[in-house]
């Protein structure tokens, strides 16, 4: 029993004598070394308990538990101390770098969707979250599919040297995307459902022609299509790409790839028909938006539809023209200039 005040004085001893060394240490290798004339192998404590075996029985886990506790105190004092001297160290090291924390960083600049293709996801999200299907093709196209397939006849004025660029091969750079609903109704059968997005060229260029630019056209086939969901399903098109509010007009047209057809026109969104002096629809009232028309039974003999048993609905329109409405643009080679101060507009 006379030993077991004796060890245990000497562990408190050790705890205190320990924290004092430790708050002492003034850089990490002194509190490392203080550490292990404690906490190591051969430190203090472990000396002490080497005096355990001559213990009785009962006394032996009380002094255990004693050299746990003071074990974990000196852990506590030492993992402190540490925290302190390396919070020391990194407020020495900062003052040292000179760093100046009140300088402006350096900026990142941030990139942003061109409004070209903005518009075209726009409309491609409308017409994909209605079932359609998106289909693609060749830029340079037969005559076959851009015209004939198209019953464009060979005396038609879109066939003249100034609006196609032929090749010498006896392609021409598309004209419109229509050959790509050709190429799809030739590969899937009705009924279905697609768009056509892509580049088109035509010799045209001023303020509101390129030379390139960029269509979205649309084909629906199947029994019963009617006039009724094509002018259904482009004024809710409208609706989402323009306002829910803004008015359509459906006039009579011609194409020779519709009949009947017609060009859709929407009440203008600056004036709303009110002013006679308005520089955006120049006092109509309205602006023109695209093209559409059932599909002429001629076209689905082409791709060896039966043109009996099937109908369908096509449309076709400009991405710059709707760009240009939708963004007030008025002059199209901004699109294509790629100078920062107009893309800048659209971060
Ligand atoms: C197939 C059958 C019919 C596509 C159509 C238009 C009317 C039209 C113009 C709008 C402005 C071209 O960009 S624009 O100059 N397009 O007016 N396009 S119907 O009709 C088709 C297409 C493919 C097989």
């Amino acid at each position: 029993m006379t030993d077991q005040p004796d060890l245990r004085s000497q562990l408190e001893e050790a705890r205190r004598q320990g924290i004092d060394d430790f708050d002492k240490a003034d850089s990490p290798q002194s509190l490392y070394e203080a550490r292990t004339r404690y906490l190591g192998k051969k430190g203090k404590v472990k000396g002490i308990l080497r005096g355990l075996g001559r213990l009785s029985k009962e006394e032996r886990p009380l002094i255990g538990q004693c050299a746990n506790e003071v074990a974990d105190a000196l852990e506590e004092a030492y993992q402190k101390r540490q925290n302190e001297l390396k919070s020391a160290q990194d407020a020495q090291k900062l003052e040292q770098d000179d760093i100046d924390l009140s300088l402006p960083g350096t900026w990142t600049r941030r990139g942003a969707v061109h409004p070209l293709i903005r518009t075209q996801l726009e409309i491609e999200d409308f017409f994909h979250s209605m079932g359609y299907d998106i289909g693609e093709g060749p830029e340079i196209e037969t005559e076959y599919h851009n015209f004939e397939a198209l019953n464009i006849p060979p005396d038609h004025p879109a066939r003249d040297m100034q609006d196609t660029f032929f090749m010498k091969s006896g392609h021409v750079l598309r004209t419109h995307t229509s050959p790509v609903q050709v190429r799809y109704m030739e590969s899937h059968q009705p009924p279905l459902r697609m768009i056509a997005p892509g580049r088109v060229y035509r010799c045209d260029s001023d303020v509101t022609h390129s030379p390139m630019f960029s269509q979205i056209e649309g084909l629906v086939v199947d029994e019963n299509i009617s006039f009724r969901d094509l002018r259904g399903t482009l004024e809710q098109m409208i609706h989402y790409i323009f306002s829910p509010d803004i008015g359509a007009r459906f006039r009579p047209s011609f194409f020779p790839f519709t009949e009947p057809s017609a060009e859709v026109d929407i009440e203008c969104f600056a004036c709303r028909g009110a002013d006679p002096q308005c520089r955006i629809c120049k006092g109509t009232g309205w602006l023109e938006v695209l093209g559409c028309g059932m599909v002429n039974p001629a076209v689905f003999e082409a791709v060896g539809y039966d043109s009996k048993k099937y109908t369908g609905f096509a449309f076709g329109l400009g991405i710059e023209r709707f760009a240009m409405l939708k963004y007030q643009i008025n002059d199209i080679r901004l699109f294509f200039d790629n100078d920062i101060r107009f893309l800048k507009q659209f971060v």
